[in-house]
């Protein structure tokens, strides 16, 4: 009767078969909370998705930003034909149930005290607004019609007009939740700024933000894998550690607190 939480799986199935079986972990009795991108990138989206959908009841799953983009090859928004770990779902008999399953799953996800989402909450926001904003966002993708709209306004139309409309209010949950890594004082997310680039002075991992309306809840969060799943904020547990990237995958478990890593190198 243990929660664990794993962090980004990015297609790493024998990992995260792995992972599991150190854990102990039982799908009849156990829970499992992901943090979203479980797919692209790995060896094995296709695996990933298809053991995950056979122990669904026992999961509890917030999509990120590679789960999304997913989709939108799925539905011909973006071209995917030259990524082949998405190729392999896209192009499976039983992609259409996969996909159905995954959009399910929310992108924000509260039980007891903890919260968990894929990249982390802008710090102006409070948990109630993040999670209304996420339901919102949730509702529209789990919608074909709006969905469809609302992943080309993701990834194809490139304006930089920001509307009040609700599709564009969705794309910046969505932009917000699944990509936020620093943001500026005023608590603007620069979603430019990556691992890879310096930062401007004045921006900070959104978890380190002064006046975070989050600081007195606990968040679980992966996305940054440059973290190693490493974060020194109270409350504020990071679980990507970066195991696509020769790095590690890493489960929380819920009942004690405590980390175990498996090593994807
Ligand atoms: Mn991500």
């Amino acid at each position: 009767m243990k929660t664990y939480v794993i962090g980004d799986i990015q297609g790493c199935y024998e990992p995260l078969r792995r992972l599991l079986g150190q854990l102990h972990f039982n799908p009849k009795s156990d829970t499992l909370w992901l943090t979203g991108d479980l797919v692209n990138r790995g060896p094995d989206s296709l695996g990933v998705l298809r053991y995950l959908y056979t122990i669904r009841d026992s999961l509890r799953i917030v999509l990120g930003n590679h789960d999304i983009y997913l989709l939108a090859a799925a539905n011909g928004i973006v071209d995917s034909s030259d990524n082949s770990a998405l190729q392999a779902v896209v192009t499976a008999p039983d992609c259409a149930e996969l996909l159905q399953w995954l959009v399910t799953c929310p992108l924000l996800y509260r039980e007891h005290n903890y919260t968990l989402v894929h990249a982390g909450i802008p710090p102006q926001w409070s948990i109630a607004d993040a999670q209304i904003y996420a339901d919102q966002a949730g509702q529209r993708l789990r919608h074909p019609p709006h969905c469809r709209q609302l992943l080309h306004r993701l990834y194809s139309d490139t304006s930089q007009r920001i509307s009040e409309s609700v599709v564009d209010q969705c794309r910046t949950t969505i932009r917000s939740l699944t990509q936020i890594r620093f943001c500026n004082a005023a608590g603007s997310c620069d979603f430019t700024v990556t691992d890879s680039t310096h930062p401007n002075i004045t921006m900070r991992p959104w978890f380190a933000h002064p006046h975070r309306r989050t600081r007195d809840d606990i968040i679980i969060f992966g996305h940054w894998a440059a973290l190693r799943g490493k974060c020194d904020t109270p409350h504020v547990y990071a679980l990507d550690g970066g195991c696509v990237w020769g790095g590690a995958l890493v489960a929380l478990c819920l009942d004690n607190m405590e980390k175990t890593h498996c090593v994807c190198a």
